[in-house]
């Protein structure tokens, strides 16, 4: 469009005291990523870029937003926020090589669009899985608050994300945590084809501030004047008084989902009522009618910005393919481990399961000053099994943290606090209520270090397990769940000395690391445990009694069953292997019993189905075919969800069939 020969000005655009000097840049600031996407939609269609989300027509929000943050405040943008990335300066020829996937990029090939973090910009960039990216947000403002730096944080969603119970958690707990991030909602109308009068029953997503105890605000996100100096105004604001708030920018997605989607479900009326109130055309028209910007300066910044785009395209282009390497590959899906291993002491004193671990959490944290505990009911009370118990008076608040019910904004916001710093140590009330945190287990701490090279410093802890009459939702030992998951470590300790040295291991640790802590060996196992800190190796097995007849394979309770078997039966000739780390896995010390005996039991508590016992049956097999004298032997519980009432909790678990096997197994 000519914009001297344009009709109205659709805005009624307020300059405030911004000064041309700042119009100029914002309007830069949004001309280019319309360019590029301009230029993406025609790569597209020579099958140049794979997939293109399109944000033409949001630019004012992006732009505004991130100019007003400080560079060094983190913004965690969705996949419409391409002005983000631009404002921030990053070089082209970086996002264009991540578009396809090669080195220069931000995943080494890893993952595609805008699916990437960057420590350099702080930008931290989205997961498919949309929610997640708010509890995130709470994280890394949780973080700044501790770390008493007056910065504040934006995270963006569209109004379909809103939708997600991830969001709702990371909502409410910023507001009871009072976290200083700024929630920006595009509602741009549709979610992929969705109109928001089928996502949401309200009038405006803003009203929902009120039940989060939130401030709220709706800006018109194509007026960039209006998005600008309200986020400024708000932004400065919430340095001072740190707190969360709410946006809704009203704006339209003015193409497909994604480009090859289209938009035949828009109707035609409501394409034209947005397309004239165009944030990029709107604003050139005001500049030019307030003499601010001329038509031969419009042509000398496009030609500039269409100079860059194509320099930094050949760049790209001339970029050679990424080769696979099978070694950086598997090399790249753990941080490098610099664990400083600190040997067990001789002073000992008699502790059981719960009290070693509580010691080795809390001499962890008082060897970290940036860990802290998270979970529910964990500060005052304690936690339900009191190993946190005391601590808050040790640590303080800002260290123990009571949360609200709500696992995935709390594993998000782990995620988070992670990205600027701190070591994050997570209290699943019971193990099995980590299925309401499954998605940033599995999306975020799994992934992020492979993807874009960010750990995730944090420890699940995951009091787990049978044996206590407790049923479907309180005996699960959901291990296989994780050790299936590349990018986790499991620990599975059956031993209190064991349990606190690998606790401090795993805090040490800079990778996610699942800590499973058996409910029903918490009170009933007692062992000599060094006073002092001390760390155990991540990884390695205990070979807990040696023989040449038969090996056992097992963890957790599984150990303390094997024992009182082979205690009853009077063996004595057996290799008793106590796992302790599941993923990694000690292949060497389970290959090496096995080629010594020839004879192998794998016992589980778990379910047959898709568990350990499984998988190390398969690797026997295949690492170890020619050493064996019987078939391997696969023991665990039924196919059926944990039972209740004793009679039947003792017939679902494998204990008494491990007996059976094992005179079996001997026998052949
Ligand atoms: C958990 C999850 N469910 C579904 C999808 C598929 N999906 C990707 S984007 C999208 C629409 C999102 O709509 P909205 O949040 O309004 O953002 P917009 O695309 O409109 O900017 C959907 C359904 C997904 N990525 N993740």
């Amino acid at each position: 469009m000519n914009s001297q020969t344009a009709p109205t000005i659709h805005f009624d655009y307020d300059r405030k005291n911004i000064d041309n000097a700042t119009l100029l840049s914002l309007y830069k600031r949004m001309l280019k990523p319309r360019m590029i996407e301009e230029k993406m939609l025609i790569l597209l269609r020579q099958g140049k870029v794979s997939k293109w989300f399109s944000g033409i027509g949001q630019e004012a929000i992006s732009v505004g937003i991130t100019s007003v943050l400080e560079n060094d405040e983190y913004i965690l943008p969705m996949h419409r926020n391409l002005g983000v990335f631009t404002t921030r300066e990053i070089p082209l020829y970086r996002l264009f090589s991540q578009w396809q996937g090669k080195a220069n990029g931000f995943t080494k090939g890893r993952d595609r669009s805008f699916h990437f973090g960057t420590q350099e910009y702080n930008i931290i960039g989205m997961i498919s899985h949309l929610g997640p990216q708010f509890g995130v947000a709470d994280g890394i403002a949780l973080g700044n608050l501790l770390k008493k730096n007056n910065k504040i944080t934006a995270v963006f969603t569209g109004e379909g994300g809103t939708s997600e119970g991830d969001i709702h958690e990371a909502l409410n707990v910023a507001s009871v945590w009072k976290l200083p991030v700024l929630f920006c909602i595009e509602n741009n109308g549709y979610g992929l084809s969705t109109p928001t009068s089928e996502q949401y029953n309200c009038e405006n997503l803003a009203d929902r501030g009120k039940g989060y105890g939130m401030e709220s605000h709706i800006i018109e996100g194509n007026n960039i004047l209006e998005v600008y100096t309200k986020v400024k105004e708000l932004a400065i604001s919430m340095r001072k008084d740190p707190r969360p708030i709410l946006l809704e920018f009203k704006t339209f997605r003015m193409r497909g989902h994604e480009e090859a989607s289209g938009t035949k479900y828009v109707p035609r009326e409501l394409m034209d009522d947005w397309g004239i109130k165009d944030p990029l055309l709107n604003f050139e028209k005001f500049l030019f009618a307030e003499g601010i910007l001329s038509e031969s300066e419009i042509e000398t910044f496009k030609e500039e910005i269409k100079n860059e785009i194509d320099e930094n395209l050949q760049l790209a282009f001339d970029e050679p393919v990424i080769e696979a390497s099978l070694s950086i590959e598997l090399g790249d899906v753990f941080k490098d481990n610099e664990v400083n291993e600190v040997k067990p002491g001789n002073t000992t004193e008699e502790l059981r399961l719960i009290d070693a671990i509580s010691q080795g959490l809390r001499q962890a944290m008082e060897k970290h000053d940036n860990s802290l505990v998270m979970g529910q009911d964990i500060a005052e009370y304690g936690g339900v099994f009191k190993i946190t118990e005391g601590f808050l008076e040790a640590f303080g608040h800002d260290r123990v943290r009571n949360t609200p019910i709500c696992e995935s904004a709390i594993v998000s916001a782990a995620m988070g606090l992670s990205i600027t710093g701190f070591k994050s140590i997570v209290e699943m009330q019971f193990a099995d209520f980590v299925t309401s945190g499954f998605n940033p287990v599995i999306n975020h701490l799994a992934k992020s270090q492979y993807r874009w090279s960010q750990n995730a410093d944090v420890v699940l802890r995951m009091p787990c397990g049978a044996g206590v009459g407790a049923g479907p939702f309180h005996s699960q030992t959901n291990e296989a769940w994780f050790t299936h998951t590349s990018g986790l470590k499991v620990v599975y300790p059956a031993f209190p000395y064991d349990a606190k040295g690998l606790l401090c291991a795993a805090v040490e640790d800079p990778n996610p690391v699942l800590f499973f802590e058996h409910k029903a060996l918490y009170r009933s196992i007692r062992q000599e445990v060094p006073v002092d800190y001390y760390t155990l190796p991540i990884g390695k097995a205990a070979i807990i009694k040696e023989g040449e007849d038969v090996t056992i394979i097992t963890y957790g309770a599984g150990v303390h069953w094997a024992l009182e078997t082979l205690e009853l039966l009077s063996i004595s000739n057996a290799d008793l292997i106590d796992l302790r780390t599941l993923a990694p896995l000690d292949t060497d010390a389970i290959y090496t019993s096995v080629k010594k005996t020839g004879k192998v039991i794998i016992l589980q508590e778990d379910s047959m189905f898709g568990g350990m016992a499984s998988d190390i049956s398969a690797l026997i097999s295949e690492n170890c075919f020619e050493f064996l004298d019987a078939p391997i032997i696969r023991v665990a519980s039924l196919e059926t969800p944990i039972p209740f009432a004793t009679k039947l909790e003792e017939q679902y678990l494998p204990k008494a069939r491990f007996m059976t096997e094992l005179k079996k197994l001997i026998a052949y």
